[in-house]
């Protein structure tokens, strides 16, 4: 994307189109992290998830969360008894803790390690008798946040000079400050000078209470802004951080800073006469809103050349979302594991382009990012690893799988089919879109699978793309789901086993027998190995089939979320009316011991993928 030329910094120099891009932009360990909690608290616990307040200050962040499943409220008395809720990476009152304890609500604390660090420091000064002088922005969340660590008349906040000069305090109290991480560090500076010339035996922290983001983003963007005619910050209004770094490049020289939410945004307001660019991102502004806007000016005729920066190794620990009160299984733990990172595979496939249309898109996101299991996908991502492939590989495979999958199932849900109203708990795609609304999401999802894998993203060897290619396209095809559902629409008069069996290896167990041969091809596996995982992957998707439809006939709505019993109501041929319950529950467990047989030879190395099997045997959605 982004070329480091001489050429291109010249053409900057000589005035042509031309983009300097500031590093470091963009998000910050803090950020992720908070994106990462609610995530995992998403993938651990199920949606819904709570989230007070926005977790991160950017929109587009927040709305992606919101497909995920997550609910942003303002304040916890709008969130159920007992519900997961995430407290934002800005900091939360002690207030706001106690009332989510009152609540009986299951907190999750999402607060940036290094606004914590404040708060404890606050909480010191607090404790050593000091009235603590905050600089920062008074309606600033962070700061109500931090304010909200000690009584109200021990802290005062400032948010200029005149703030300081004006504090209605005797010079000789004793007093402490603390600044807000996102702060100006030029103002900062300034105040602190000034708060130390008023009370001069103020104490202060030992490091800069600045977060080194902030630091780092507005030093970057005081090395170019002398040199352009506008400077662009990509992030959202509500941002703190992100309208600094616009003030900062005003005050280093730039005569324009522009804030922007994204391309669209840019586009109706990029000032014509701009050739020399300066681009910067707030730490909450996502990558894909960078490059959309890098896409724009791209298309308008600027070149790029990235500034060389300070390089960023800070790295958090993940906010930890184990909570009391729930049990889990190993294979429940791969499936949560395995959801995040598939939900987010699909949802950057599908993207978010606005000349596409948004109906279509959001049908798409509907059906293949709401609420699965992940079966298919933990096969794939597990078998790779076990053959020693790429995680990230596996996931754009496991992420074409499940968009098949959610094909077949929007495409399965249709009135000219099984006529279902509810899928997983919610209006079937049709019954929330429309009929072609459906039909058309199902093709492009379709589409987009083989889109996925042929992308050399996927795996670099055009060869290995062409056979998951080829073999997804047999998978779905007469051989595979499309044939498989046929049976099952028009079966024999009298069925025999055998016809049964091609019907449920069909719809059902080609898809699954393909997530395992996905991950062997992606994987390094000998041709003796390649023979034990596909009689396994036989057997288990005999086994996910035998167990959907004992589930049919047994199982309870409300778990499964879609209507039951239809296959007995509509006097349909399934495993069990075939074979009876009894007869289809041994069956499932004579294949479930052929599969733990099939995996002998891989010992420990198989133990997710044996765990994923007994999960298809006694599963109960
Ligand atoms: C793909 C070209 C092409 C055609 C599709 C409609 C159709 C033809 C086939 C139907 C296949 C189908 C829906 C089989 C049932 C498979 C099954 C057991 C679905 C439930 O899978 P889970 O339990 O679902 O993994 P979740 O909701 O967890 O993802």
């Amino acid at each position: 994307m982004v070329s480091k030329s001489l050429y291109l910094d010249q053409r900057h120099a000589a005035g042509c189109k031309s983009v300097l891009l500031a590093n470091p932009r963009g998000f910050c360990a803090g950020v992720r992290r908070a994106i990462a909690a609610v995530e995992d608290a998403l993938a651990a616990h199920g949606a819904p998830v709570y989230v007070r307040r926005a977790i991160v200050h950017n929109r587009r962040v927040v709305a992606r969360l919101e497909r995920l499943g997550a609910v942003f409220v303002q304040d916890v008395s709008e969130i159920p008894q007992g519900a997961v809720t995430i407290l934002s990476a800005h900091g939360s009152a002690t207030a706001v803790k106690d009332a989510a304890r009152r609540g009986k609500l299951r907190v999750v604390d999402a607060i940036c390690p290094l606004v914590a660090k404040v708060h404890a420091e606050v909480v010191q000064w607090h404790l050593q008798g000091r009235h603590v002088v905050l600089v920062g922005h008074v309606d600033h969340p962070e700061i109500i946040g931090t304010i909200g660590q000690v009584p109200r008349a021990s802290i005062s906040v400032v948010g200029t000079v005149t703030d300081v000069n004006a504090l209605l305090l005797p010079d000789d109290t004793p007093v402490a400050y603390a600044v807000q991480t996102t702060f100006s560090v030029g103002e900062a500076d300034s105040m602190i000078k000034a708060i130390k010339t008023r009370f001069p035996h103020c104490a202060g922290p030992r490091t800069s209470d600045i977060c080194y983001a902030t630091t780092n983003r507005q030093a970057a963007v005081v090395e170019i802004a002398a040199q352009c005619d506008v400077v662009v910050i990509v992030g959202d209004p509500m941002s703190s951080n992100a309208r600094r770094l616009v003030e900062t490049a005003i005050a280093a020289g730039c005569p324009q800073g522009l804030l922007v939410e994204g391309a669209d945004d840019l586009a109706s307001r990029f000032p014509a006469a701009a050739m020399r660019v300066g681009l910067s991102a707030a730490a909450s502004a996502p990558d894909e809103v960078i490059e959309e806007v890098c896409a724009w000016l791209r298309e308008h005729g600027f070149g790029f050349s990235e500034v060389a920066g300070t390089e960023e190794g800070m790295r958090f620990r993940p906010v930890p979302v184990t909570l009391p009160g729930r049990e889990r299984s190993d294979a429940a733990a791969i499936l949560a594991d395995i959801r995040r990172d598939v939900d987010e595979a699909i949802l950057e496939a599908i993207g978010d382009m606005p000349a596409r249309s948004l109906r279509l898109a959001d049908a798409m996101r509907y059906a293949a990012t709401s609420g699965g299991k992940r079966f298919r996908a933990a096969l794939t991502v597990t078998v790779t690893q076990m053959l020693g492939g790429t995680r990230s590989m596996a996931l754009r495979a496991a992420a074409a799988i499940e968009c098949v999958h959610a094909q077949s199932l929007v495409h399965d849900d249709l009135p000219c089919m099984d006529n279902d109203d509810l899928r997983r708990g919610r209006p079937t795609a049709h019954r929330q879109f429309d009929e072609a609304t459906a039909l058309l999401a199902g093709d492009a999802l379709l589409a987009l699978a083989f889109d996925i894998l042929a992308d050399p993203r996927t795996h670099h060897h055009a060869g290995v793309r062409a056979e998951l290619v080829l073999r997804l396209a047999r998978s779905v095809g007469q051989d595979g789901l499309a044939g498989g559902q046929m049976m099952d629409l028009y079966p024999s008069e009298i069925i025999s086993s055998a016809e049964l069996i091609a019907c449920l290896a069909g719809k059902t167990g080609s898809l699954i027998r393909y997530a395992v041969e996905a991950g062997i091809l992606l994987g390094h596996a000998d041709d003796q190995c390649n023979a034990g995982l596909l009689s396994f992957a036989q057997d288990l998707g005999l086994l996910f089939q035998l167990q959907d439809d004992l589930l049919d006939a047994v199982g309870d709505e409300r778990v499964v979320g879609k209507a039951l019993g239809k296959d007995a109501a509509k006097n349909r041929k399934n495993a069990v009316s075939v074979l009876g319950a009894e007869g289809a529950a041994q069956e499932a467990q004579r294949l479930l011991a052929s599969c733990a047989k099939a995996l002998e030879p891989f010992g420990d190395r198989a133990a997710c993928l044996l765990e994923l099997a007994r999960f298809a045997a006694r599963r109960t959605l």
